[in-house]
């Protein structure tokens, strides 16, 4: 047993430090108040209270909380080396996983500071490795899981791909490599690579054809950059390739999102028409015959909400050609990004373009997606800046997205 002296100016900060210690498993022994503290950083003359508390474990003197979670977590598994190996027994692995639940359970209730902050990231971390940890102790069971697969298992689960989808491409690996090729660490990754290349569709860059117009329409959920993202392909198309770029929005219900697109098409001088029936639009855009491209605007549909889904269909239901892009933010959770892409799945998407990655750490959405909804990445939005924020997808650039090499993190 450790018991531990604790004096503060309140017993709210007194168990404050006492939990952070000791855990949310110390017990208080007892309490009193006392007077005059002098201690460096106290409370001067005032009064406070003194507490003693003890804790009944053979305790680390390293508090879980200063010691980063993974470390503790590291710390705490080194007994199975790691990662566990073919002679160990699920009992043991079962027995390392309950006590790392224990030591989440214990330092998770320390503080709120630590519910809000960097501990929520670390615990992310732990559940992956527990994951990791029961598969290798369940599904893996056919021999030892190489250690290079298993590498890039947690790699890609970290970035947030699917489980699903992770292990789909490392029991592939498993199937198709060789034990030597299994342990050189480069060829798995090389392997690992050309399998996601190969499940990934690209559309490339609005693609326009000399003396035929293309009409472009971007739809998606509230406040992901579509109307961003449409001044940024307008200023590329109009000011650096230099065609005849014209502008429709169908966003006629908020005065605000008029005024938005007008103020872009008045700095990059390009003509804008506002529509409020799919009649108009047909018009508007057979007035503009005669332009390269044609970028059509839509309000932020929810959704949740199927009618306004169907309402844009109505509109972009046109005698002319219209593409459809759909715009997604990385920065929505994954099933929001389900929903999303399972909703305006029921319009003819052609395209779909990732915004806010410089808002997110993982890319992992981006690989689930895709592959969930089988249409071809067209762009990636990269910040807020008109035009320079918007690339074109490349395979390169996701895999190194996803693949977490540092240097690619926008933030
Ligand atoms: N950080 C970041 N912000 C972006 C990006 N693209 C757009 N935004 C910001 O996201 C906010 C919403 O952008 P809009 O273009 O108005 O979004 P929208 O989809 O047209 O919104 P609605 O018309 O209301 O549905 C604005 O503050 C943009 O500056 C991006 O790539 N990164
Ligand atoms: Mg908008």
């Amino acid at each position: 047993m450790q018991v531990r002296k604790y004096q503060a100016a309140s017993m709210n900060e007194a168990l404050k430090l006492v939990r952070r210690d000791l855990g949310s498993q110390a017990i208080i022994v007892s309490t009193k108040t006392v007077g005059g503290m002098k201690n460096k950083g106290s409370f001067g003359k005032q009064s406070g209270v003194e507490v003693i508390a003890a804790i009944d474990y053979d305790f680390d003197s390293s508090s879980p909380e200063t010691k980063s979670f993974s470390q503790l977590i590291k710390d705490k598994v080194s007994p199975i080396g790691g990662l566990p190996s073919d002679g160990d027994s699920l009992e043991k692995i079962s027995y390392e996983l309950s006590e790392l639940k224990r030591i989440v359970k214990q330092s998770y209730n320390c503080s709120e500071e630590i519910k809000g902050g960097y501990a929520y990231g670390e615990l992310k971390e732990l559940k992956w490795m527990a994951q990791f940890f029961l598969r290798q102790a369940t599904s893996f069971n056919h021999g030892h899981f190489p250690e290079h697969l298993g590498d890039l298992y947690y790699q890609m689960l970290k970035q947030d791909i699917c489980e699903e989808t992770v292990l789909k491409l490392v029991e592939e690996l498993r199937e198709d490599l060789s034990p030597d090729l299994l342990g050189d660490k480069d060829q798995v990754r090389k392997s690992l690579i050309s399998k996601i290349e190969r499940d990934l569709l690209l559309a490339g860059p609005i693609d326009l054809t000399p003396g035929k117009n293309k009409i472009v329409a971007f739809v998606g959920p509230t406040g992901v950059g579509k109307t961003t993202t449409i001044a940024k392909l307008a200023a590329n198309y109009a000011l650096e390739k230099k065609k005849k770029v014209a502008l429709v929005t169908i966003d006629t219900y908020r005065i605000a999102a008029v005024e938005q697109l007008k103020i872009y098409s008045n700095i990059i001088g390009l003509p804008l028409e506002s529509v409020s029936s799919p009649e108009e639009l047909k018009q508007v855009l057979a007035k503009f015959a005669d332009k390269d491209l044609i970028l059509i605007d839509t309000a932020g549909r929810s959704q949740r909400d199927q009618s306004q889904i169907d309402e844009i269909k109505g509109f972009l239901e046109q005698p002319f050609p219209v593409e459809i892009s759909l715009v997604m933010s990385i920065t929505c959770k994954e099933h929001n990004l389900s929903a999303v892409s399972q909703q305006f799945g029921f319009l003819p998407i052609d395209s779909i373009i990732f915004t806010k990655l410089d808002e997110s750490y993982t890319y992992g959405s981006i690989i689930n997606q895709l592959f969930k909804i089988k249409k071809p990445l067209s762009y990636l939005t990269t910040g807020q800046k008109v035009p320079e924020d918007i690339e074109v997808a490349t395979k390169k650039r996701i895999i190194s997205l996803v693949l977490n090499e540092a240097e690619n993190h926008y933030c």
